[in-house]
């Protein structure tokens, strides 16, 4: 396949830390591509496909039925979980984004590649060229627009505390791992001002949901 990435403007990405509001703001940006009459696919990564979910309860450590005798023993290395979230997005692109894209669809993902780089690259310190090159082999598309709901972290993990009962690899981690993630996130909305819109998720939900439409139909006026 080609290795050229296709920044796609009916593709549109959700991203935040741990409880930032993504699964709430989804909605009100569902609502407003639908208002103008558009089909809508809403996904969210890892996952997204029956096997790429399978492969994101692997990653994620969740399923118990997943669970061999000595699992715990073997902790997932940061370069298998990195791998693994690469091979779920590889089956996600493919199955569902770009057929979506093609027959005119909108698609909205709860979460993409911008989550590898914040989670595997800042979070875990893999090296974000290795990311670039999966994103290029195995991806080959990137969101037209991404909106960052950016949260303070104790905050976020404060509205998701008591949830679950038994939190996954990811959320077990330390605020400081979080903090690298959130610092991340940020970085790449400076690096890439016409892909990111941030959006302040301390705000009430209404006024997220707001936020995220507006952004939304201020980005389909400018593609028009
Ligand atoms: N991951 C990765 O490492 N690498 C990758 O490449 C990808 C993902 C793609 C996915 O788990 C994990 O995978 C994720 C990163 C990693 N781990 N973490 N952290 P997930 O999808 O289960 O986790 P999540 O994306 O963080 O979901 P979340 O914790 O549910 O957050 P959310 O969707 O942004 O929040 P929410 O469910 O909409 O809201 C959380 C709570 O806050 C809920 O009670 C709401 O009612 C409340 N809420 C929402 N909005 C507000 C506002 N505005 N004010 C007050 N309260 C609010």
């Amino acid at each position: 396949m080609s290795e050229a990435i296709l920044t796609h403007p009916r593709f549109i990405s959700l991203e935040g830390g741990e409880g930032a509001g993504k699964s709430t703001a989804i909605a009100s940006l569902r609502e407003a591509l639908q208002q103008r009459g558009h089909e809508v696919v809403l996904t969210r990564e890892p996952g997204g496909t029956p096997l790429a979910e399978r492969i994101r309860a692997l990653m994620l450590d969740k399923r118990e039925s997943l669970r061999g005798e000595g699992d715990e023993d073997e902790p997932l290395s940061a370069e298998a979980e990195l791998l693994l979230v690469f091979a779920a997005r590889a089956q996600h692109v493919r199955q569902v984004i770009r057929p979506a894209l093609q027959r005119g669809a909108f698609v909205v993902s709860d979460r993409f590649t911008d989550s590898s780089y914040a989670y595997q690259g800042d979070g875990r310190g893999l090296d974000p060229a290795w990311i670039a090159e999966l994103e290029r082999r195995a991806v080959g598309l990137r969101p037209g627009l991404t909106l960052l709901l950016d949260l303070d972290v104790r905050e976020g993990r404060a509205r998701t505390a008591g949830r679950d009962l038994w939190p996954d690899r990811i959320e077990s981690e330390q605020d400081d791992f979080f903090e690298r993630v959130r610092a991340g996130f940020r970085r790449r909305a400076i690096a890439e001002p016409q892909r990111f819109r941030v959006i302040d998720a301390s705000l009430s939900p209404q006024a997220v949901g707001e936020a995220v439409a507006t952004a939304v139909a201020q980005w389909l006026e400018s593609q028009a």
